[in-house]
């Protein structure tokens, strides 16, 4: 009998609900919490596939691992060893050199109880603030905003605010892709209500822009533009709530005075767009019963992501949009667990319940509540900073949790650099081949989803529970349990007289602890506990003690968190992007993500048909741009600034306006042969929040003179292959993994084929030459290939210096079918003009072709859904389903 788990998605910070179904320690299926708030039963595409990243331990971290030195390799040892390991290493640099030489990186992904103990023991047994995570380069322009704005951390609405709201303006989100769930709740709500209106900001015509009634295509960084001419139109209009002014908020006069010299047509021409559009924006937000904003990384990833937060506030304030149902600036959380991070200050820039560094008051309550002697009121180091003070030497040891920084922050090289020069690096991961795993010192098997208990928090304050339905592969543990366990030994080392800081025996009793320290602050949770959660399902905060239930909406009473409880207008001066466009280089390129893919890859990755919206790593160029280059379709194509270069192949579309170009964030070592997007993005910082602008570099686009070409797939074990496969990448100056079901698709290019590289291509994936493999060669034309049977159908290919009769050849592998004919043949047919056809259905693999075909048949959308399958299961791909009809000039 299969067992069902309550947990919730460890991907979005929608925070969906799902039942897990397991048989012993196997997934076998999931289904959405149709007692969930955040999605009563639904799920998105990477969601529903959730269960196929734990069907295999193949590439898990599955035992703790040491080297003893940086040229030897690491050997298995037991939990002893490595906790052992870590906590005299850590004693000992902290000893030596301060607390401030050691660090810790951290994540959004983590469990709040994961987070609670790895900030208790930076902050509260060794003393060091230097605890960052990657929500860094996440949320932290809209903390920071929200602070100034409102006294306190956590956007003011709740998920029925989208339910509410009559206009809805988009800012710098791509919500059809980025937040599914909640997104199929505003198509819902329009469905039912033509007249809502939907705004979208985004240089991109996204398929949430494709979907507005007004897309404001706006150049690159100029958000701040926008909402300040926006706000200049409706004080000259006399469209503000002077009431509201008057009654909740400081700061107006020296807005008003700002604004003064952003008229509309000033503002238009700034982003790029018309006055027109732009005053249409404001009418539609100001006029509207109620305005709620969504926004997310296009706003926060910017030099300047403090400002355009605050400068979208602002136009909320002035107009009284805020605190009513529908009404508010929302910030929508990336990670799961970004909020859980914020409430138990698990960053080098805040203390555990919203409470601050510099307050000596703030420092007083912690130390009593913790029983410590003095925490550290030196601010501790942001991402950014903390991985230059590991290139600098001034922080010695670092230990990495559930993030991938070699990725995912800016400049890769310098990361690279930086963990290559730590004397210490410790990494906690739940999958081996991530681009930081390499420079690990320590690994620590972490389990992970379906793995784990705790709690997380999403966009909406509200906090579910996440159980665990299997026990972890190996010995991995839980997150909590590795720090805790450290913390153990280092207390002995370090603060021997102090009571025991980390008694904790389960998550339940490290949240029990959490709770008192959030007593009395503004995310109270005194009322909650793992059994209200249990019993009552899961809550919003502030859910004080005595409570029957949390609160939806704040501030609707007008009273702020401030110390007047009035809401602060804060100026806005437009700022550029930090790297402006030139005649050297002339290409805005921006960056965002895809549908079905979650951030580094390790886990969506694990998942062929998250490959199938998106198979290949691209870089997006409008048509017209590349013409006047002489540039085609699906070319290579090299993109380089003064920090560095790569490779990627070329995707033209109108999506992005002529001058930008996109790339999404996700491909890395594991997939390419360079770091991704990041090798490029400086990531300039936001001196209040000190988030990097991973959004934006201005960038050099060249055709890539790469003669030599290859392609190869193969049919078998994907995860396998794939970890073979992945070494061999980086020695080639384009390559890249693609997945197709139980096929991997290699693809690489070079001015030659590099030395030897070819043998081990066909050694890593099994093409020795035998009965059932064949091979040609033309040495003269340094041609190779070779094609392996198995079962009499074609298994698999390599084909490099010719590449001509590939779509042929990867056609039969995906077809499984028996060969038919001379197998030599392989080697020489052509398939002609093969378009590539997208799916565009994931769960039910529906190729683009197939819908459009249908729809030019008169089907109607309901007509697909029962025909095709597409867009009903989990709606992820309506969007792009009613473009197409659209597109067809079918209403
Ligand atoms: N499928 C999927 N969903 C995810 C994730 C994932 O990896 N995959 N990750 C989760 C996480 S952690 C996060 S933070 C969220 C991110 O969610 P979003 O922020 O919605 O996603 P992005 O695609 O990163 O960026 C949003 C848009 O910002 C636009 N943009 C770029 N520059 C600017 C600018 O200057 N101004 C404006 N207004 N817009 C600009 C981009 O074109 C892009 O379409 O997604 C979460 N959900
Ligand atoms: N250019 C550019 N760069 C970006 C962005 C962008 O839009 N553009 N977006 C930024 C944003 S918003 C974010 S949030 C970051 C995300 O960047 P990362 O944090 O690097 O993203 P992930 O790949 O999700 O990393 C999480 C890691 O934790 C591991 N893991 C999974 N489960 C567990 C677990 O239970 N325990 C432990 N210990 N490990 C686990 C996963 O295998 C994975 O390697 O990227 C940022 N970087
Ligand atoms: S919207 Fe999708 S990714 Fe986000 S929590 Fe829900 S199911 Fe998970
Ligand atoms: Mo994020």
């Amino acid at each position: 009998m299969p067992t069902i788990t309550k947990s919730t998605c460890c991907y979005c910070g929608v925070g969906c609900g799902v039942l897990i179904e397991s048989e012993g320690d196997r997934v076998i299926g999931i289904q959405g919490d149709p007692a969930h708030p955040a999605n009563f039963g639904r799920l998105c595409s990477k969601g529903l596939s959730l269960p196929l990243t734990v069907a295999s331990d193949v590439g898990r971290a599955l035992y703790p691992e040491i080297r003893l030195d940086r040229h030897s390799p690491r050997r298995q040892v037991d939990w002893e060893s490595a906790l052992e390991t870590v906590a005299q290493r850590f004693a000992d640099i902290a000893r030596l050199h301060g607390p401030d030489a050691v660090a810790f990186y951290v994540s959004g992904q983590l469990l709040t109880e994961d987070y609670y103990v790895f900030n208790k023991l930076a902050k509260g047994l060794i003393g060091t603030n230097n605890i960052d995570t990657n929500s860094r380069l996440c949320m932290s322009s809209a903390v920071t905003a929200y602070k100034m704005a409102f006294g306190a951390d956590a956007p003011p609405g709740c998920y029925e605010d989208v339910e509410h709201a009559k206009t809805v303006l988009f800012a710098g989100s791509n919500m059809a892709y980025a937040h599914p769930v909640l997104f199929r709740r505003l198509e819902a709500a329009r469905e039912k209500n033509p007249d809502i209106k939907w705004i979208v900001i985004d240089p991109r015509r996204t398929d949430t822009a494709a979907m507005a009634d007004l897309h404001l295509a706006i150049e690159p960084g100029t958000d701040v533009a926008l909402f300040n001419g926006m706000l200049h139109h409706l004080i000259w209009e006399a469209r503000i709530d002077t009431g509201f002014i008057d009654r909740s908020t400081d700061g107006f006069a020296a807005v008003k005075n700002l604004v003064r010299e952003y008229t509309p047509r000033i503002a238009a021409e700034i982003c790029g767009i018309t006055e027109k559009d732009l005053i249409q924006a404001a009418e539609w937000f100001a006029a509207s019963p109620a305005s709620l904003s969504l926004y997310c990384m296009g706003l926060n990833q910017s030099s300047h992501g403090t400002d355009k937060n605050i400068a979208l506030i602002n136009l909320h304030l002035a107009t009284g949009q805020i605190g009513r149902p529908g009404a508010g600036p929302f910030s929508l959380t990336g990670q799961p667990n970004a909020m859980g991070g914020r409430e138990v200050g698990g960053m080098a820039t805040m203390l555990a319940a919203h409470r601050e560094i510099s307050n000596p008051g703030h420092r007083a309550e912690v130390e009593a509540l913790w029983d410590v002697e003095q925490l550290s009121d030196k601010p501790g180091l942001p991402a950014v900073a903390m991985f230059d003070a590991i290139l600098e030497g001034k922080v010695k040891a670092v230990w990495i949790v559930c993030t991938n920084p070699v990725h995912s922050m800016p400049d890769a090289e310098k990361i690279r650099q930086a963990l290559q020069h730590a004397e210490f690096v410790v990494v906690q991961e739940a999958f081996m081949q991530t681009d930081t795993m390499p420079f690990a010192d320590v690994v620590l098997p972490a389990s992970s989803w379906a793995e784990k208990t705790g709690t997380v928090t999403n966009s909406e304050r509200r906090i579910s529970l996440v159980r665990q339905a299997i026990s972890p592969p190996g010995d991995a543990k839980p997150d909590w349990w590795i720090a805790n366990n450290v913390a153990r030994r280092m207390q002995a080392q370090l603060q021997p007289d102090l009571p025991d800081l980390f008694p904790f025996t389960s998550p339940e009793s490290i949240f029990n602890e959490h709770r008192k320290l959030t007593i009395g602050r503004d995310l109270d949770i005194g009322g909650l506990s793992y059994a209200v959660l249990d019993k009552q399902g899961p809550q919003q905060w502030p859910f004080k003690a005595g409570q029957e239930t949390g609160q939806a909406r704040r501030y609707v009473d007008g009273l702020f968190h401030t110390d007047n409880r009035r809401a602060q207008f804060h100026i806005t001066k437009y700022q550029a992007v930090a790297e402006v466009t030139n005649a050297r280089f002339p290409f805005h390129l921006i960056t965002g993500r895809l549908r079905d893919q979650w951030h580094g890859m390790s886990r969506s990755g694990r998942v062929a048909k998250a490959f199938s919206h998106e198979p290949q790593p691209a870089l997006t160029m409008h048509p017209k741009d590349a013409e006047r280059r002489g540039f085609k379709a699906d070319q290579l194509v090299t993109i380089s600034n003064k920090q560095a270069k790569m490779t990627l192949p070329l995707r033209l579309s109108d999506e992005v306006k002529s001058g930008t170009v996109f790339a999404a964030m996700h491909w890395n070592g594991q997939y390419l042969n360079s770091g991704g997007i990041n090798e490029v993005i400086a990531g300039k910082v936001d001196h209040r929040s000190f988030q990097p602008e991973l959004k934006h570099a201005a960038v050099r686009i060249e055709a890539a003179e790469l003669p030599w070409r290859m392609m190869a797939a193969r049919r078998g074990d994907i995860l396998n292959m794939q970890s073979r496969v992945q070494p061999l990448l980086r020695e080639c100056a384009y390559a890249s993994i693609t997945i197709e079901s139980d096929v991997l698709i290699l693809h690489a290019a070079d001015l030659v084929p590099p030395s030897g590289w070819l043998e081990r291509v066909f050694d890593v994936l099994d093409f020795s030459v035998g009965p059932d493999t064949l091979e040609y060669r033309d040495e003269q034309r340094n041609i190779a290939k070779r094609a392996t049977w198995t079962n009499g159908r074609l298994a698999g290919f390599v084909f490099s210096g010719d590449i001509k009769s590939a779509d042929f050849a990867l056609n039969h592998v995906r077809q499984n079918m028996p060969w038919q004919g001379s197998r030599l043949a392989i080697f020489s047919r052509q398939t002609s003009g093969q378009q590539t056809d997208r799916t565009v259905c994931q769960c039910m693999q529906v190729k683009g072709s197939r819908i459009e075909n249908a729809i030019a048949q008169g089907a109607t959308l309901t007509q697909l859904k029962v025909t095709l399958g597409c867009g009903s299961v989990c709606g992820s791909c309506l969007p792009e389903i009613k473009q197409m009809f659209t597109k067809l000039n079918v209403a």
